[in-house]
């Protein structure tokens, strides 16, 4: 391919806005050629950063008036697998932002219809497995240097959460990140999924309980927990602490500017995931044009990833709802998805 890759973006929320900033200003080998957002001033106030883009209201528009080469989803979960499905079905190559889809059902459909296609058409936003911590840290597990990995002590903090965000989400819109980096990081899928209440943060908004400690189990045996907490305050904070046969790693520490002032230390924190994972979605996107470009379609987690995810998710609202340890059983990963 030698013309720039034509972009759809689907949805121009935070997300969506977000990554047609990254296309347009540092992202090489393609442009926004369309942007698909039913709310015209948010449709409008992306359109500034993305000379040339058609505006359209539906996805089906914006494939009928060929304007896509691929098309990028940044709707809500729920709104993924009505665009899912005509994007499929037009053979496009899509980065569909997590999850895959708002049900396990639903994320199978979709795993049935791509696999009527020659090849997978569909990567995941888990972007997580962009981030270069998390990719030395992989690395070094599978390196096999420190020993045989025992457990993931992982810590999930945002600031706030806006009103919209329910109890549901700590677990499909949170949590879901653990879900696919953790199998990721760790080599085996998830097994089991619980959940623990612990004392309430009285600065959490009315309706949520929270922070909510989520422990999982892999089939090779490595336990994890995860404290979820959307309400620490202080800022953005996502670090796993790593612990081997031979000694221990972490990742995701503050890094940011050091300060000595009044006598005291300072190192800045994050106070988004837009800032935390910057780098990451650059690289995420970058490479899944690169292999669109290519022909490779897909340079990352697959539908099949998403679908696992999904399963986690189903046993996650379970353990927090009714509680226990809920199993979370998964087919063999298809050739296909190999
Ligand atoms: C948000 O949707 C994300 O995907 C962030 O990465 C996550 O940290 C946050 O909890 C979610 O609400």
């Amino acid at each position: 391919m030698t013309e720039d890759l034509r972009v759809g973006i689907v949805g121009a929320g935070r997300m969506g806005a977000d990554h047609v900033q990254r296309i347009t200003n540092r992202v090489s080998g393609a442009v926004v050629s369309a942007i698909v957002e039913p709310d015209a001033g948010r449709a409008a106030a992306a359109a500034a950063d993305a000379p040339g883009a058609q505006a359209f209201t539906r996805i089906e528009d914006a494939i009928a008036a060929d304007a896509v080469d691929a098309v990028l989803i940044a709707t809500p979960g729920q709104f993924h697998a009505p665009v899912l499905v005509p994007a499929l079905e037009a053979r496009l190559p899509i980065l569909c932002e997590k999850p895959l889809t708002d049900t396990s059902a639903s994320s199978w459909q979709i795993v049935q219809r791509e696999m009527q296609l020659d090849r997978p058409h569909i990567q995941v936003g888990f972007m997580r497995r962009f981030d270069a911590g998390y990719e030395a840290l992989r690395g070094l597990i599978a390196s096999g240097e420190s020993g045989a990995l025992m457990m993931l002590h992982c810590a999930h903090r945002n600031p706030s959460v806006p009103d919209s965000y329910t109890q549901d989400m700590l677990i499909y819109d949170s949590v879901v990140h653990e879900f696919d980096v953790v199998p990721w990081l760790g080599g085996a899928r998830v097994t089991s999924v619980e959940v623990k209440y612990g004392r309430r943060n009285s600065l959490s908004p009315a309706h949520l309980r929270e922070p909510i400690l989520v422990l999982m189990e892999l089939e090779n045996g490595v336990l994890v927990d995860v404290e979820m907490n959307v309400s620490a305050q202080f800022g953005y904070q996502v670090a796993t602490e790593a612990v081997f046969e031979k000694g221990i790693a972490r990742i995701g520490e503050p890094s940011g500017l050091q300060s000595w002032r009044d006598g005291r230390f300072a190192v800045d924190e994050h106070v988004s995931f837009t800032t935390r994972f910057a780098a990451a979605y650059d690289t995420q996107i970058q490479r899944w044009v690169n292999a669109v470009r290519d022909g490779r379609l897909v340079d990352g987690p697959n539908a099949w990833d998403g679908y696992l995810a999904a399963l986690c998710c189903e046993a996650g609202l379970e353990a927090l709802h009714h509680g226990g340890v809920v199993p979370v059983e998964a087919p063999d990963r298809p050739a296909f998805y190999a």
